[in-house]
This record gives C-alpha cells, structure tokens and sequence, in this order.
C-alpha cells in the first residue's frame, strides 16, 4: 500500500484530515504538500513538501518520489475571497485538481478525493433538504468551479476509470485552526470569540439558515466515503452531505448555553447575498444510501464538542 498525500496540508481541512490519517496509517505513511508548512504541531512528524499545488511538474515528483497511492487535493479559494479576485479562484480552484486528475489517469495514483461544497447551489435550488440532482446556477465564481470540477470528477470517473471521489461540504467548524475566505466562516469567529469573553458582529443576517457540519464528522465522512467499496458509488460528481443547520440567532442561543453573556450585533455585508443564494439544508439520502453517512453533531452537540476542544491545550 503507498502513501497518502495530502495537497493543502496547511489549511483549516487539511490539518484535521493529516491527524486523522495519522492515527489510522501512522505518521511516516502520510505525506503533506502546501506553500508553507502546517502550523499544527503533529505536521513535523509527517514528510512536508513545499510546492505550489498549481505546478504539474512539481506534484508529479512528489508523487513518484514519495509513493503515492492515495491523493487528498484540498487547495481551494473559498466564496467570500473568490468574489474579490474570480480569476486567481478558478485558477487555485481548477489546475491542481487538473493536475492530480491527470496523474492517476496516468496511473501513478489509484484514488483521489476533491471537495466539493453546497456552494454549487444557487438562489433556484429548492432551500429545504436540497436535493443532490437540484438545479446547478450558482451566483458565485466558487461554486462555479466546483461544478466545473465535480464534472471534471465524472468525466474521468467516466471516461478513463479515474477512482475519484468527493463531498458537498457544508459550512466546516472546528476548533484546531480558523478558516479564511468562506462566508459560512462567521459561526466559527462566534465561537471562537465567546470562548474568549467576547461578542460577535455577525456579517449575514440574524435569520439566514445555512447548513454547517463539525469538522469530525467532515472527516468521518471523507474517510467513510474513502473506504466504500468503488462499486457501491452512484455518484461520481459529488455526494450532498448534510451535518446540522442553524442561523446565526440559533448559533447565539446555542453558545449562550455555555457563555450565558455571550451577544451577536448584525451588520450583513456582501456575503449576506452569498449566504442567501444557498440552501438551509441539504438532503444527503444518497450518501447515506450508498455508504451508510449519518452525521453525529447536532447544533447544541457541535458547541458543545468545540468548546471542549478550544479548552484542550494547544
Ligand atoms: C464557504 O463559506 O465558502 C465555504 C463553503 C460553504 O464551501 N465554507
């Protein structure tokens, strides 16, 4: 069995799944690729390769040099900061997904995961439990990628027998690193600044419904999903994936549980219009199907679960 390469090692994603992979292969079978090292202290355990994931040439080496079975591509611009700059997102978004697509068309890698994300679904999509075949019109160069990308996903699925496999992922929080970019970002500033005695002002309204997911269950899911057996997979563009959903008010309630002074202000900004384009909540029965997904966290359990966490020692 080769190793697993994890391409985005140093964001918000990439650091769970690298401790995860660690506790399952251990640390000398995973092998972590990003533009700067990651800031977890468990990455210097692991070979660390620093190279931009939008050199072909560069991830090819690394994937001959390092005996690479297993490719988690997780290099992405998020939707907020994809707005600001359309062309560098589809760029980061397209060519290193492009790149690993290629090599294990080629053979020097047997299987390959991409996320996808609920930002593939636009202001037409039905809002509530969004089905998986629902309208794809999404408003933002983000979700535009993502579905040129899981078609790319189903195209070599299709066409070349590429073992590729991917999640619409909700909004992720967790507690080990914060994510830059997003617009589902605000949950995780909510509680990273109550467990810190401070107040949130709160860029989406106090009502929008988003669907969100803790990070343990987004890597449950992943490496669940990762197992199945290849044939049991009907869908090669991108399985929906459904964790909690709640609104910035509820998420206030939620925390008030644990900080009974916490206050939210709202100021909606641009990303209010994002949050707005996409569904409140997500019907998964396809993942859930075809490899067994049940999410654990529920809103009050995922507080819970990430309080706990930021009281752990770094
Ligand atoms: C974002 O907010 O852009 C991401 C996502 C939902 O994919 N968290």
């Amino acid at each position: 069995m080769g190793k697993h390469l994890i391409v985005g090692a140093a964001g918000q994603l990439g650091i769970e799944l690298m401790l995860s992979l660690h506790s399952r292969f251990g640390a000398d079978q995973v092998v972590l690729t990003d533009i700067r090292p990651t800031p977890h202290p468990d990455g210097a355990k692991s070979m660390y390769v620093e190279a931009d994931a939008c050199d072909a040439v560069a991830l090819k080496a690394m994937v001959e040099a390092h005996d690479i079975d297993v490719v988690y591509n997780l290099v992405a611009m998020l939707s907020a900061r994809g707005e600001a700059n359309p062309m560098a997102a589809w760029k980061l978004n397209m060519d290193p997904l492009l790149h690993v697509l290629e090599l294990a068309r080629e053979g020097l890698v047997k299987k390959v995961f991409w996320p996808s994300s609920i930002a593939v679904f636009g202001p037409d999509a039905p809002k509530d439990h969004t089905p998986q075949d629902a309208p794809l019109h999404p408003t933002t160069v983000y979700g535009v990628s993502k579905i040129a990308g899981e078609l790319w996903c189903d195209y070599y699925h299709t066409k070349y027998g590429v073992d590729v496999r991917s999640l619409r992922y909700p909004g992720l929080i967790g507690y080990r690193s914060q994510p830059g970019g997003g617009t589902t970002d605000y949950a995780v500033d909510a509680l990273i600044q109550a467990a810190q005695g401070r107040g949130l002002e709160c860029y989406l309204d106090a009502n929008e419904r988003l669907p969100m997911m803790s990070m343990e269950d987004a890597i449950r899911g992943t490496l669940q999903l990762m197992d199945a057996p290849s044939e049991a997979l009907t869908v090669r563009t991108s399985y929906n994936l459904h964790g909690c959903d709640f609104s910035p008010i509820e998420l206030e309630a939620a925390i008030r549980a644990h900080v009974p002074d916490f206050a939210m202000t709202f100021a909606p900004d641009h990303r209010q219009g994002i949050a707005a384009s996409w569904p409140n909540s997500i019907d998964d029965s396809a993942a859930q199907q075809d490899w067994g997904w049940k999410a654990e966290h529920d809103v009050a359990s995922l507080v819970e679960h990430i309080f706990q966490g930021l009281e752990q020692p770094a």
